[in-house]
């Protein structure tokens, strides 16, 4: 796809935010794909014959960032996807017939969340992939998270949302995910927003973002 065709917001927040959340509900109203990239991992984790399953589940467990280039390659073979079928994900998921003029003609606009969290992505994407249009951070208090993730650890499956996986993902995400969001807000790219309020709240508060973007 041709990258000035594609409007991308990354959307970012610690482990528990709210950020796919937050995403599901904003992708019917404007017309977004949304791709988290942890969603991507774990999909390319247990595909039959990938190289990377082993390496992927173990840098999960660990709370540890994938490589780059694994990520990204997966992020760009997605946006291909979306793009070339006009708003249809692999994972199923289509835009909708009221937004097919946002998809026609190479055009597309996607929510990515949960990326990029260490410099050396945030860096590859822009050069090898697009600009992002604004960076959306979901502000959350580390004890509120960790309620979040134990409370959804008790049915989610996740080989990550246990005691110690949270704990090492929360040291990941202020030593090396808060640099890429610093990065950004010195640019003056960063709309913060407080997802400690309820999900509806926190919902109406990106919108008015996103209305300021859209007008
Ligand atoms: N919830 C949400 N909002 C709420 C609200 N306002 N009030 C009350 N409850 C709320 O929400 C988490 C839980 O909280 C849910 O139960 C929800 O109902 C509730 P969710 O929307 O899932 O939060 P999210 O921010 O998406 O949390 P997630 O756990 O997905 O965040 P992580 O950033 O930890 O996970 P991600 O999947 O992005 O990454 C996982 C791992 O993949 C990383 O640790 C890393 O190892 C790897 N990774 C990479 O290596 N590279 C990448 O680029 C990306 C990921
Ligand atoms: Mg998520």
């Amino acid at each position: 796809f041709e990258s000035e065709k594609v409007l991308v917001i990354f959307v970012l927040g610690g482990p528990g935010a709210g950020k796919g959340t937050q995403c599901e509900r904003l992708v019917s109203q404007y017309g977004f794909v949304h791709l988290s990239a942890g969603d991507l991992l774990r999909a390319e984790q247990n595909r039959q014959g990938s190289q990377y399953g082993q390496l992927i589940a173990d840098h999960i467990k660990e709370g540890k960032i994938v490589p780059q280039e694994i990520t990204i390659a997966l992020l760009r073979n997605a946006m291909d996807q979306a793009v070339a079928s006009g708003g249809k994900t692999l994972a199923g998921h289509d835009v909708g017939p009221e937004h097919k003029d946002k998809w026609t003609g190479g055009k597309g606009r996607f929510l990515i969340d949960g990326f990029p969290r260490k410099m050396d992505q945030a860096v590859g994407f822009d050069e090898t992939v697009c600009n992002s249009r604004f960076v959306l951070f979901l502000h959350c208090s580390e004890e509120v998270m960790l309620g979040r993730l134990l409370e959804r650890g008790k049915t989610s499956g996740r080989a990550d949302d246990n005691e110690e996986s949270i704990k090492k993902r929360f040291r990941t995400f202020v030593e090396t995910s808060m640099p890429v969001v610093d990065y950004y807000r010195k640019q003056d790219r960063v709309v913060e927003v407080d997802s400690q309020q309820d999900v509806a709240k926190v919902t109406e508060d990106i919108r008015k973002a996103m209305d300021q973007t859209f007008a």
